[in-house]
């Protein structure tokens, strides 16, 4: 565990140098640790649970790159395996075995899911499925939830307008008004409001999209009968249930949060784990849906390098290990032993903060709980965050540059990585306290 002064001269300089050329110096805003303060460290390399900065500094992981990897940094297995693929080439823009191969896998975990298209980021998938649901239903209007994030298609990039009923407003530059009015944003883990909304346009309502465990504003878990609810509405309304498990899919189980929870969707959107690290997204849902995807359907939708070789070799490794590993107990159990451990510290060093966590992903609100929706993140000091976030870099643990992310516990974090990252807290929580 590093401490004092931590030198990242060479992230600062690189910094420096990014932002010359890329808007922010990042490729994804949440990297450029505007959240928290500070430069972000530039990563040279990662194993197993640690990343290494570009100057020389190791740290244990709990972004992992924000979801996708279940099973760790350069897993052996992924690694050989891509060695092997790469020198097969790297696109050919046809079609390959691997992608059948892959497709299958889906289907297999997934019960809800009878035919899959890939893509090349959840972004695309949300997008390209919100497509299809309007198209099936002959329908304009969505309904997503405050708090969760699905990408960045211009549908979503919008906010509750002033009324609970009244349709969205953009809350990104760039988004036309026609656009975001047709999205209304509804509370999470509300099932009444949305009763309200489907009772008032129900019939305009091409899909409800919701992520079944929102990972967006911090680990927010579905209340009970609040996925049941959603369900039972998209039925009675004839409109369809988009469950975004590009995070928790084969993260919080093999059969996803819809395996999970027993709430089988519509359609599902994922990303992240399926490709191992690699760009991939892909959606998916019932036959008569997705058969309405081009070629064979009039939604049109397509991608260069959907389906690519490599980002499949390496979905397949990463499933077929998460399938057959006996994996999700370990991380249920270091889940459990990281969380009730940094529980203790934050009590013992009498601060009220509340954590939540469904299997691997967990969040460490800095506020009083419990944290259900976007409106319990008034109560929630990001700021102390921040404080908390730098404080275990310094000691060599990497936590999300953000108060309203999810931080993942991966198949490659130790008892032994628990333990350290359980004591970094606690002297991290005691130096906010006394001020050290
Ligand atoms: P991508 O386009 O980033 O692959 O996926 C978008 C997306 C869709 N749905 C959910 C539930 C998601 O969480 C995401 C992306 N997640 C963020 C962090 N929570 C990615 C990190 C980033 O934006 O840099």
């Amino acid at each position: 565990m590093m401490g004092g002064e931590v030198m990242r001269k060479r992230s600062a300089e690189l910094f420096a140098e990014a932002q010359r050329c890329l808007p922010g110096g990042v490729n994804s805003p949440v990297r450029a640790f505007r959240a928290v303060g500070g430069h972000p460290i530039f990563v040279d390399r990662a194993e197993g649970s640690r990343i290494t900065d570009v100057d020389g500094n190791v740290y244990i992981d709990f972004v992992g790159s924000w979801g996708p990897l279940i099973l760790g940094h350069a897993h052996p297995r992924l690694v050989r395996a891509l060695k092997k693929a790469v020198e097969r080439g790297t696109s050919y823009g046809a079609p390959t075995e691997l992608e059948v191969t892959l497709a299958r896998m889906l289907i297999e975990a997934l019960p809800s899911v009878e035919m899959v298209r890939f893509v090349n980021s959840g972004t695309e998938a949300v997008m390209s499925a919100l497509r299809v649901a309007r198209a099936y239903t002959n329908r304009d209007k969505i309904v997503k939830f405050a708090g969760c994030y699905h990408g960045h298609a211009d549908s979503l990039l919008v906010k509750a307008g002033s009324g609970a009923l009244t349709l969205g407003v953009p809350n990104s530059s760039g988004v036309p008004e026609p656009v975001a009015r047709e999205t209304i944003s509804a509370r999470y883990n509300d099932l009444d409001q949305v009763r309200e909304i489907m009772q008032a346009v129900g019939r305009e309502v091409a899909c409800v999209i919701v992520e079944p465990v929102a990972g967006n504003m911090g680990v927010v878990p579905p209340r009970a009968g609040f996925l049941e609810g959603l369900r039972e509405l998209t039925l009675a309304y004839r409109a369809l249930l988009i469950f975004d498990e590009v995070i928790t899919g084969f993260r919080v189980g093999y059969g996803g949060a819809q395996g999970l929870y027993g709430v089988r969707p519509d359609l599902t959107c994922l990303g992240k784990i399926i490709g191992g690290g690699l760009p991939v997204g892909a959606y998916g849902g019932r036959r008569e849906i997705m058969e309405q995807v081009a070629p064979l359907g009039r939604v049109y939708q397509a991608g260069t390098l959907s389906g690519n070789p490599l980002a499949m070799t390496a979905g397949i490794e990463t499933l077929t290990l998460l399938r057959d590993g006996g994996i999700y107990r370990d991380l249920e159990e270091r889940g459990r032993m990281f969380t009730e451990g940094i529980t203790e510290t934050y009590q013992r060093a009498h601060l009220t903060c509340c954590l939540n966590r469904v299997g691997s992903m967990m969040t460490l609100f800095f506020g009083k709980g419990p944290v259900e929706g976007d409106r319990d993140l008034e109560r929630v000091d990001s700021r102390r965050y921040a404080a908390f976030f730098h404080g275990m870099l310094d000691r060599g643990v990497n936590f999300p540059p953000s108060q309203f992310e999810a931080a993942f516990l991966s198949a490659a974090h130790s008892v032994q990585d628990v333990a350290v990252s359980i004591d970094a807290a606690r002297e991290t929580l005691q130096g906010l306290v006394t001020g050290g």
